[in-house]
């Protein structure tokens, strides 16, 4: 054996040991998750394949020929009795494109399938897609709402100007897609999500109104629409349902994370709220419910966020971020929620339907002002005195 095939065979091993390592849960959790140890996903647990060429005349020095950056914002649904991310996968060259990975157990050894998933491109072609949120709608569709980056031709000038539209795909088997038209807005879209069911028998949209590509701008929040036509989805009316607010985790930004989860008690949202900062914007998890015959109607609102970067995933291509698009509530009410630090790597927290809906009806809401938060930390007190 020469020596490139055993650095072949040694590059092979260390990949299979990486995707095969056992995770296990932080001993200590905060009661309402449990987070694991480990990144669930890295580049480092792209296939080879994708980014080595293996014939020795080609590559004599077994170099990597197309370097992957990042694995992060990951759609989730279990399918088949697995565990299935589509993961935004972005390579150096700032593309990020759609591969699934698959897992036994939701909370290690994921696995990518052989290729990334072709996502048909023959509506306007796009410059850049991420972010899917996976949606098993009840018409037996599986849907994929993600944005589509393009350059904002209006400002030739400006080669950052860029313009931000929710694309539309669905499929039956996670393999091959079929492209719908992007939703007609008035306004630029990021971080638009597809409600599971049918809502006065038509498809109903979260969305995430934006002046511009990055800013919110006059956008207030999250807000809902419902369209007639899936394969024609016009959105002439919008409506705020979950606000943003001065001095608050979301006072910049917020959007929805991936579609909520029905329980008996109303719909789960888990969503990100921005803030500025000295370092720039700081992304955390927060979450709210609606009620079940009105997925418009709110309430509950525990204040404050719900998860936020801790430890190594501060760090990464754009710091200070946690961003979740995907989670999965289990048969037995076990919910794994799929984040991404620092839009770098992928991590899973585990918690269950109860859980989040305790927290989200007892936790004190955010009352806006230093005096509020003061007054619910002494009404807590009050009640441990009188045990
Ligand atoms: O870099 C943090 C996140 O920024 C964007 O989210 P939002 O539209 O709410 O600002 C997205 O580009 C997201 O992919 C990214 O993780």
């Amino acid at each position: 054996m020469n020596s490139f095939q055993e650095k072949v065979i040694s590059l092979r091993e260390q990949h299979e040991q990486l995707i095969t390592k056992a995770n296990e849960p932080e001993e200590f959790g905060n009661g309402i998750y449990i987070r694991y140890k480990n990144p669930i996903l890295t580049a480092e647990h792209t296939p080879l394949e994708w980014r080595y060429d293996f014939n020795e005349k080609d590559n004599p020095y077994l170099m990597q020929r197309i370097i992957m950056n990042a694995t992060l914002n990951s759609g989730a649904i279990k399918w088949k009795g697995k565990y299935l991310l589509v993961v935004r996968v972005e390579g150096a060259d700032r593309k990020s494109f759609f591969a699934v990975a698959e897992s036994p157990n939701g909370v290690d050894n994921f696995r990518f399938w052989e290729e990334p998933i072709t996502m048909p491109d023959d509506v306007v072609p796009a410059t850049n897609i991420y972010d899917m949120r996976l949606t098993a709608h009840e018409d037996g569709y599986i849907y994929g709402v993600f944005c589509a980056e393009r350059h904002d031709d209006s400002q030739p000038e400006d080669l950052s100007a860029a313009t931000a539209t929710a694309a539309i795909a669905r499929t039956k088997d996670l393999k091959s897609w079929e492209r719908l038209p992007d939703l007609k807005t008035k306004c630029q879209q990021r971080n638009v999500v597809l409600h599971p069911e049918f809502v006065d028998g038509k498809y109903a949209f979260y969305t995430r109104p934006q002046d511009g590509f990055i800013d919110t701008g006059s956008g207030g929040g999250i807000g809902w629409a419902l369209v007639d036509d899936i394969t024609n989805a016009v959105i002439t009316d919008e409506k705020i349902i979950n606000f943003r607010h001065y001095h608050t985790i979301m006072e910049v930004k917020n959007g929805e994370g991936p579609h909520p989860i029905k329980t008996s008690r109303g719909w789960l949202h888990l969503a990100h709220g921005v803030r500025g900062c000295a370092s720039g914007l700081r992304y955390v998890l927060y979450m709210y419910m609606t009620a079940l015959d009105d997925p418009t109607k709110v309430i509950a609102k525990p204040g404050g966020y719900f998860l936020v970067p801790k430890g190594k995933e501060y760090i990464g291509d754009v710091m200070n971020v946690v961003f979740a698009n995907g989670w999965i509530a289990d048969e037995d009410g076990k919910v794994f929620i799929y984040y991404a630090s620092s839009d770098t790597r992928m991590h899973v927290a585990v918690s269950t339907i109860d859980k989040l809906v305790d927290y989200c009806l007892n936790t004190p809401e955010d009352g806006l002002t230093t005096s509020a938060s003061v007054e619910a930390i002494k009404k807590l007190i009050a009640k441990n005195k009188k045990l």
